[in-house]
C-alpha cells in the first residue's frame, strides 16, 4: 500500500514542492490549507502524472474545533499518516516591537505555534497508535536567531524549535522520528503575505542575491524522509550560500 503524507500550507511555497516532490516519490498525499482553488489544482495535476490519490482539506489551522474535526472524521485508510509535514506558516509586518501591530502578533502566534499543535495532536496520536511516523516541523533561521524588526515571527520559530525537541522526547518510546528543517530565505509567497500584497517590497527582499527556492526545501525534507529506518536527522539549518545569518545577505 502507498504511503501517505499529509502537508499543511500545501498550496503554495515549500508546502507544494513538497506535495509534488512526495507525489513523484509515490505517495497518496492529504493537502491541507484555505485556498481551495489552489489546492483543488494541485491536486488535480499530482493525481493524473503520478497516479496518486490526493486527498484536499480546506481548513484554517488556527480553527482548533475544525482542525480535529476535519482530521477525526477522515476515513480510516487516511489516518495511516506515515509523514506530517507541519508546514503551514507565515509572517506578517516588521515593525519594532513598539510599533508592531497586536493583530499580526495574534495571527502568527496562532498559527506558527498553535495551529502546529492542534494539527500534531491529532496525526501524532494516530502514529503512537501505528507505532511508527515521522513528524517534519518547518522552523527557520528565525529560530535560531533573533533579527531586527523580526521579535514576534522569530519568537514563533523559536517556539518550533522547542516544540521539535520536545516531540523528539515525547514520541521516543513509540518510534516516531522528528525533524526540524529550518530555511534561510526562500522565494515564495512568504514575503508577499509578510508585507500584505505589497508585491515590489517582497521582491526586494531577494534582489542582488540567489535565494533558496522551494524545491532545494523539499528536497531536504525527502533526504530526512528517505534515511532508513533507525536514522533520524534532528534538525537541518539550510541557507542560501549568499545568506550568512538571518541579517547578513551578501548582495550583488
Ligand atoms: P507561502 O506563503 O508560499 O506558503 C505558506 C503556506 O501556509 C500556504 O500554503 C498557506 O496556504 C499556508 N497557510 C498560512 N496560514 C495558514 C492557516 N492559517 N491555515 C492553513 N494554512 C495556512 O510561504 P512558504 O512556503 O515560504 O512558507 C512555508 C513555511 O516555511 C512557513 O512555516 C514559513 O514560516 C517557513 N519558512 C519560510 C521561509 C522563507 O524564506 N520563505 C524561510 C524559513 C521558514 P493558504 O493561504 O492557502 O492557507
Ligand atoms: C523566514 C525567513 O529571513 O524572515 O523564516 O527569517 S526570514
Amino acid at each position: 500500500m502507498a504511503k501517505i503524507a499529509l502537508i499543511t500550507g500545501a498550496s503554495s511555497g515549500i508546502g507544494e514542492a513538497c506535495a509534488h516532490l512526495f507525489a513523484q516519490q509515490g505517495f497518496n498525499l492529504i493537502l491541507l490549507g484555505r485556498r481551495e482553488h489552489l489546492l483543488e489544482k494541485i491536486a488535480h495535476h499530482l493525481s493524473d502524472k503520478y497516479a496518486v490519490e490526493v486527498k484536499k482539506i480546506q481548513a484554517d489551522v488556527r480553527d482548533k474545533e475544525n482542525i480535529n474535526y476535519v482530521l477525526e472524521t477522515l476515513p480510516a485508510i487516511w489516518k495511516n499518516v506515515d509523514v506530517l509535514i507541519n508546514n503551514a506558516g507565515l509572517s506578517q509586518g516588521l515593525e519594532p516591537i513598539d510599533k508592531g501591530d497586536s493583530d499580526d502578533w495574534d495571527i502568527m502566534i496562532d498559527t506558527n505555534v498553535k495551529g502546529l499543535l492542534y494539527v500534531s495532536k491529532v496525526v501524532s496520536s494516530w502514529m503512537v497508535a501505528q507505532k511508527k511516523g515521522h513528524i517534519i516541523n518547518i522552523g527557520s533561521i528565525a529560530g535560531k536567531e533573533v533579527y531586527p524588526n523580526g521579535n514576534v515571527y522569530c519568537a514563533t520559530k523559536h517556539a518550533v524549535d522547542a516544540l521539535n525537541k520536545a516531540m523528539r522526547i515525547d514520541l521516543l518510546p513509540h518510534g516516531i522520528r522528528v525533524t526540524a528543517i529550518n530555511p534561510g530565505a526562500v522565494e515564495t509567497e512568504f514575503s508577499i503575505v509578510r508585507f500584505k500584497g505589497d508585491e515590489s517590497r517582497a521582491k526586494k527582499v531577494y534582489d542582488g542575491f540567489e535565494p533558496l527556492i522551494a524545491q532545494d526545501i523539499a528536497e531536504a525534507i525527502w533526504f530526512a524522509v528517505s534515511r532508513p529506518a533507525h536514522v533520524n536527522i534532528n534538525d537541518m539549518l539550510i541557507m542560501p550560500t549568499a545568506q550568512a545569518n538571518g541579517n547578513l545577505i551578501k548582495r550583488d
